[in-house]
């Protein structure tokens, strides 16, 4: 399984497989206010190794791990308003991807790396858009007044998942990456948001509040059918992120007072606090660690 990650994060670069460290921990990238405001954090897929990545008076949030894991994309407010930064794996050389006044977040790579998807108001409203991966050539993937929010890259790359206003109620969409056959996923009363498709493609997890109480971590086809309610608990469940095996997923949860990261088997099982901290932990995103990046 190992050696498969290493293809999958290599794709289809040159470098020698023997660059993959056999034993190298998974990763969570994770925000946390523990230390006064939100900060980009990073830990092993245990727990250990809590580090911050981040550290000034401002806003940085929503980290997350590019395609050949050497770079890390998040959104801060550092310069003013939220744009888009990527910087290394340690914190070191932040470079701005984004630069317009209007609020610019919520970045994920596509999986072969050389595109970004992210959320923006810059046209009235929030919309996604894909820029390249060096901010240049941005263009609007949705068209309409309420908002659209946090998009996701399917695993092939063909697809956005994000979550939308335009029925009244945050419901969960697919389009492909170029805005075009948008469909609805979800339909059942309740707010569902915050998608994030499986590995292998076949399904998306997702936050739901359709149980009327708190909000829960729900996985479904990718079609949107047999969704099924994986943590059951009268706290807030949200955010879920997949281990890139496919095996565990992360989320954050308040069930032990403030908001933790936690990891669960896919069948619900097995919940686990790895963040154990004082102050708000949330948004984790998940990649295995890769040691050739330089
Ligand atoms: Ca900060
Ligand atoms: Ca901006
Ligand atoms: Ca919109
Ligand atoms: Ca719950």
């Amino acid at each position: 399984m190992r050696m498969a990650l290493c293809l999958l994060a290599l794709g289809v670069s040159l470098v020698p497989i023997s660059s993959c460290a056999a034993d190298a921990p998974e990763k969570i990238v994770f925000s946390s206010d523990r230390d006064g405001n939100e900060e980009v954090y990073v830990m092993n897929a245990d727990g250990s190794g809590q580090t911050r990545l981040t550290d000034n008076p401002s806003l940085d949030s929503y980290g997350s791990y590019s395609p050949s894991q050497c770079r890390i994309i998040f959104y801060s407010k550092r310069d003013g308003d939220s744009e888009i930064y990527a910087m290394d794996l340690d914190g070191s050389r932040p470079a701005r991807v984004t630069q317009h006044p209007a609020l610019d977040y919520a970045p994920r790579w596509s999986p072969d790396g050389k595109r970004v998807a992210f959320s923006s108001t810059r046209d009235g409203n929030p919309e996604i858009y894909v820029m390249d991966a060096s901010g240049r050539n941005v263009r609007r993937l949705t068209r309409n007044d309420v908002g659209d929010w946090v998009p996701s890259w399917s695993a092939a790359g063909n697809e956005i998942v994000f979550h939308s206003r335009r029925t009244g109620r945050r419901e969960i969409y697919v389009m492909d990456s170029d805005g075009k056959n948008p469909k609805r996923l979800t339909d059942n009363g309740g707010d569902n948001y915050y998608p994030s498709p499986s590995p292998d493609g076949q399904r998306i997890a997702f936050t739901s509040e359709r149980d009327g109480g708190s909000a829960e971590i729900y996985v479904m086809n990718a079609d949107g059918s047999q969704p099924v309610n994986l943590t059951n608990h009268p706290a807030d469940d949200i955010r879920p992120a997949w281990s890139p095996d496919g095996r565990r997923i992360a989320f954050a949860s308040n069930r032990d007072g403030n908001f933790e990261i936690y990891v669960m088997d896919t069948d619900g099982n097995n919940p686990t606090n790895l963040s154990q901290r004082r102050g708000a932990d949330n948004k984790p995103s998940w990649s295995s660690a890769w040691s050739g990046c330089p």
